[in-house]
């Protein structure tokens, strides 16, 4: 018998003892120290260490961190699922695994405090010279490898069965494509001065709703690819020579250009928090880059990776192939527009926002998601870059 027999929320001292137990000859001593360092909304994050060496403890617990709404913790069987398909499709760029619990719902995993969180990083302004290199690699493997042409058919089929992950979803669904839009639930915080620009611009426009609600529909019926589901800037750590993806907790089988939009969303947050702290200028050129380099890599590398795996001779014409990567960066382009506005109106808010004249910021932001979602189908990294600009 042992305590972790049944599943309970764990302190810092039950970890201790939860690693104790499960990974005995880990560290060598016994004198172990454990901190809380989590910050998200969702899940508990421990680092236990001696003095030489430390692992990270990801734990599930049947509540979300800030609600008192029970949600299951399937989400953390899912998580580890993912994070192993992802390790094997992208061995560089996820970290170690070195063990799940199924009945604690915890991951153990690599320490990788010696990588910054993107975000902190990108709010200083520091410049990654290898991040467009290895997030499109990360993309390119990921999504195009899980897809109908990197998976035999009965395994995509089950893949579409098995990663539907219904409670994240639902949040998804909510704070992504519907209150932004409604404020049906009340729920969206409008920054002071912003109120009327968002309820003509984001509330009253059938045409925005129109395409959004498409957008919307792909989400919840296109089971393309397995998504991270989650890629914000604060999902990815970096170095100036690594990069390293968490959190694919709210992974599914969706549209490819999930992901895609959500690494250009967040790197258009980083833009406008430059332009409207210190205008950092080397910083702006350096995002602008990204973004162009990320956007050609990805469809130039997703086509060589196609070319190299494909064995289906109906998806193998240049045409078919053009327009399968034409979808996904139109629907790139529309979930990176969703993405910014959920995140400037929603609940979900992210640091970068917090500049001085934050009522221009966001309703400069709020135009180019616009358009994003728009004219997303005769978009290119180019005419985003444009946009930005301000042309
Ligand atoms: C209740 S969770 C709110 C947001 O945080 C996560 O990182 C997801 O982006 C989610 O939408
Ligand atoms: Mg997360």
């Amino acid at each position: 018998m042992s305590r972790f027999d049944h599943h309970f929320r764990m302190q810092e001292k039950d970890c201790i003892d939860f690693i104790k137990e499960k990974l005995p000859g880990f560290f060598s001593g016994n004198d172990l120290k454990c901190t809380e360092i989590g910050d998200g909304n969702i899940n508990y994050v421990f680092r236990v260490s001696d003095s030489e060496k430390s692992l990270i403890v990801k734990h599930a617990d049947a509540f979300f961190r800030d609600s008192t709404k029970p949600k299951s913790v399937d989400r953390s069987h899912l998580e580890s699922e993912m994070l192993m398909i992802e390790k094997d499709l992208c061995p560089d760029h996820i970290p170690d695994i070195y063990y799940y619990d199924e009945t604690m719902c915890a991951i153990v995993m690599q320490d990788i405090g010696d990588h910054e969180n993107m975000r902190y990083a990108l709010i200083e302004h520091e410049i990654f010279p290898e991040f467009a290199h290895s997030i499109s690699s990360f993309l390119i493997n990921t999504l195009i490898r899980t897809g109908i042409y990197g998976l035999p058919i009965e395994k995509k089929r089950e893949y579409e069965s098995r990663y539907t992950n219904h409670d994240m979803c639902e949040i998804t669904d909510r704070l992504v494509f519907s209150e932004p839009y409604t404020n049906r639930l009340g729920s969206n915080v409008i920054t002071e001065g912003n109120e009327e620009y968002v309820k003509e611009k984001l509330y009253e426009d059938d045409d925005l709703h129109y395409e959004v609600g498409l957008l919307k529909n792909a989400f919840q019926s296109k089971r393309q690819s397995l998504i991270h589901g989650d890629l914000h800037s604060g999902s990815i750590f970096v170095r100036k020579d690594s990069m390293k993806v968490l959190d694919p907790e709210f992974g599914i089988m969706g549209p490819a250009g999930y992901d895609v939009g959500n690494v250009l969303a967040h790197l258009i947050f980083a833009f406008y928090n430059s332009r409207y702290t210190d205008k950092n200028n080397a910083f702006e050129e350096w995002i602008k880059e990204c973004i162009a380099k990320i956007c050609d890599t990805f469809i130039e590398g997703s086509k060589e990776l196609i070319e190299e795996i494909n064995t289906d001779k109906m998806y193998s014409g240049k045409r078919f192939i053009d327009e399968y990567i034409g979808d996904i960066m139109s629907d790139s382009f529309g979930y990176a527009g969703t993405e910014l506005i959920r995140r400037i109106v929603g609940s979900a808010k992210v640091r970068d926002l917090e500049v001085p004249d934050r009522i221009r910021a966001e309703r400069e932001m709020i135009e180019l998601a616009i358009k994003m979602i728009k004219n997303r189908k005769t978009m290119t990294g180019d005419s985003v870059i444009s946009l930005m600009e301000g042309e």
